[in-house]
Formats: structure tokens, sequence, C-alpha cells
């Protein structure tokens, strides 16, 4: 069964003109687009967007990277998409992520890791919901 997976490219990637790279490469492995958009975070959002990470030593350079630039959301539909997206990104740590993921590829570092990727179908239905309302799902 389809389902769907939320993701964002981050202020790195969009920095270092990866963006129309990520974007194709996600198209290319099958995923669709039922939402995109580019915006930014104020701090005060990417830090309720990450609020679960909030006790964590990176948090406060986390929140300040993820609202340094623009981004782009996009909620992806593909079957098993959760964990076929996280595949395709590879590990947190890009120097661990494996040859040909996106991380691999394009992120900078742990903390500048180019793109974000749900870690459950629940999460992925919270952080699509975060970005995007009915009338820009498609
Ligand atoms: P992931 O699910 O792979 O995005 O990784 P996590 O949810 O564990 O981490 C979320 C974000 O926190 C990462 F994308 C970058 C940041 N982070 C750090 O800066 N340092 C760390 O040691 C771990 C995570």
């Amino acid at each position: 069964m389809s389902n769907r997976t939320f993701t964002m490219i981050k202020p790195d990637a969009m920095k270092n003109g990866h963006a129309g790279a990520i974007i194709d490469r996600i198209i290319k492995e099958g995923f669709g687009v039922v939402a995109l958009k580019m915006t930014k975070l104020s701090a005060e959002k990417a830090g309720e967007f990450y609020a679960v990470h909030k006790e964590r030593p990176f948090y406060g350079e986390l929140v300040e990277f993820m609202s340094s630039g623009p981004i782009i959301a996009a909620i992806l539909e593909k079957d098993n998409a959760v964990a076929a997206f996280r595949e395709l990104i590879g590990a947190t740590n890009p120097a661990q992520a494996a040859e040909g993921t996106i991380r691999k590829l394009y992120a900078t570092s742990v903390g500048e890791n180019a793109v974000h990727g749900s870690d459950s179908d629940e999460n992925a239905k919270i952080e699509g919901d975060f970005f995007f309302s009915g009338l820009e799902k498609f």
C-alpha cells in the first residue's frame, strides 16, 4: 500500500545549490509529490518542530541552523514511504551514510545534513500537517 512521508531540504543544501538535484533524485526514485513549498522557519517554529530534541546538547544550534535560511518542505508518497525515504537519505551523520545516499552526496556535517526524513508514519502525518493545510495536498 502506498503511504506518505515528510521531508525538508535544509538551509545548507539550499545555500549550496543542491535543491534541484535532490528533488530530481527523489522523483527518479519513484516518490510522488503530494505537497511542496519553499518557506523559512522562524526560530520559534524551528524550536517547535524539533521540540523532541529540546534537552539534547545540539538543540540550540539545530534551531539556529534550521531558521538560518529558506527550506523546501514536501510530503511524499510511495510504498513503505518512511523506510524507503530514510534509506535514500542515509545515516544522520554523512560520514556514516552509505555511498550514493542524498546525505553522503550533499550533506555538510551531522548538524547540517541536507535533508530531513520522518522516522515513523505517525510523525510523517504530524510533520506534514505542521507545514501544509488540506488545500495544499494533492
Ligand atoms: P534524523 O532522523 O536522521 O534526521 O536524525 P535525528 O532525529 O536523530 O536528528 C535530527 C537532527 O538533529 C539532525 F538532522 C541534525 C541534528 N543532530 C545534531 O546536530 N547532532 C547529533 O548528534 C544528532 C542530530
